[in-house]
């Protein structure tokens, strides 16, 4: 978008990721419209204007309240859009400082169709960071969801960034689509960010030169397989070597590769009840030294306990019974 050139409110809401109801609102309750409107003509936003909703665009990413960050925008008026912008510290509370930076002619969410309206998941008990990345998310802004994640997992590590970032985040895009039949596409974005983030802290780790690394699956015709990234990344952040095989295990392989890893524990997810199957615990080979087969997921409620492994309740309680299970 060129300096001295003049943009409609729908150009401007596709360009941000955000609905044109929310830029009315921007403008009604924080004075952030279009600064020479011209009477009789149709709203247009200038390249300044642009620059100060961007602004406020990250600033809430970031997880600032939109009244601080539409503060911060109308304090910026006047400054001439840089090419690259990046927000002034010193501008920042305290939460959200530290870098962060979207060329401006970049959003990956720029050429997208706005929506109007519904473009808030709902975070009750949501943390400022839980906000940004569900405001990222929601606006198809992969670059800004990889990164509030990545930052998260560096300066929290694995577990409070599963427990505090991403579940609720994930919870709320679930229930979204429940409650519309909506966001199956901000569903795909998060689950190709978190993927990728989790998959990165699992690769980085050095693998002790154990012979026996835990095995991770999801249950046969499972396709939700986040909760065993999220493990095994934990895993490898905790110094404990998996083999991690992904979504849809068929029952058979899951079998084989018991036989020939010899786990000294076996993870197995199930999200959905439908996959859920005790007899494919029950009938698995047996292994010198024994394999521990814990179950995790809301799929595995209606069968705990089981006759053969353990139900577990959270990535912590997976996590310490594996880490007792090896003595490390
Ligand atoms: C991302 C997602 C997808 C992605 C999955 C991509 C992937 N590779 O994982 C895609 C888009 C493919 C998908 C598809 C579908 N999905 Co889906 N999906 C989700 C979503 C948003 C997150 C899944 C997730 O990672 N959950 C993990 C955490 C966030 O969930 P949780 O249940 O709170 O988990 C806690 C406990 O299980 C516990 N826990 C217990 N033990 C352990 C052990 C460990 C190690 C961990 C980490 C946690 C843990 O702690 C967890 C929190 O940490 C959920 C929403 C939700 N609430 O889960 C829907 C959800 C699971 N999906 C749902 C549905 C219906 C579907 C589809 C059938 C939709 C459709 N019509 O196509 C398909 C089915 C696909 C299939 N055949 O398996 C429903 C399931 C309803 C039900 N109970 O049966 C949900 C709950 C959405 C909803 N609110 O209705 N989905």
């Amino acid at each position: 978008m060129a300096a001295g050139a003049r943009y409609t409110v729908a150009a401007v809401a596709r360009r941000l990721g955000v609905a044109p109801a929310t830029l009315r609102t921007w403008d009604r309750r924080y004075g952030l419209g279009p600064t020479e409107h011209q009477q009789g003509t149709r709203r247009r936003y200038s390249a300044e204007d642009l620059h100060r909703l961007e602004l406020m665009r990250r600033l809430t990413i970031e997880g600032v309240a939109p009244a601080e960050a539409a503060r911060v925008a109308v304090q910026t008026a006047h400054v001439p859009a840089p090419a690259a912008t990046s927000v002034p510290e010193q501008a920042l509370p305290e939460q959200a400082a530290g870098t962060f930076e979207v060329p401006a002619g970049e959003l990956p969410c720029a050429d997208r169709p706005a929506r109007s309206g519904g473009r808030v998941l709902a975070l009750p008990r949501g943390t400022p960071a839980s906000r940004g990345l569900a405001r990222a998310a929601m606006a198809l802004d992969a670059r800004a969801v990889a990164h509030l994640i990545r930052r998260s997992l560096d300066e929290q590590g694995v577990v409070p960034t599963w427990e505090d970032l991403l579940r609720p985040v994930l919870v709320a895009a679930g229930r979204r689509w429940e409650n519309t039949g909506e966001g199956v596409e901000v569903e795909h974005l998060l689950t190709e960010c978190c993927g990728a983030a989790l998959r990165s802290v699992h690769a980085r780790l050095p693998e002790p030169g154990s012979p026996r690394p835990v095995l991770v699956a999801c249950c046969e015709n499972e396709w939700h397989s986040l909760p065993t990234h999220a493990l095994a990344a934990a895993l490898a952040e905790a110094g404990v070597p998996s083999r991690l095989l992904g979504a849809a295990l068929p029952v058979p392989a899951l079998h084989s590769a018991v036989r020939r890893l010899g786990p000294p524990v076996l993870f197995l997810w199930s999200q959905v009840p439908a996959t859920a199957t005790p007899g494919a615990i029950e009938t698995l080979p047996n292994t010198r030294p024994g394999t521990l087969t814990l179950a995790g997921g809301p799929g595995w409620a209606a069968h705990a306990p089981l006759r053969r492994g353990r139900v577990v309740s959270s990535l912590p309680d997976a996590l310490s019974l594996i880490r007792a299970t090896l003595g490390a």
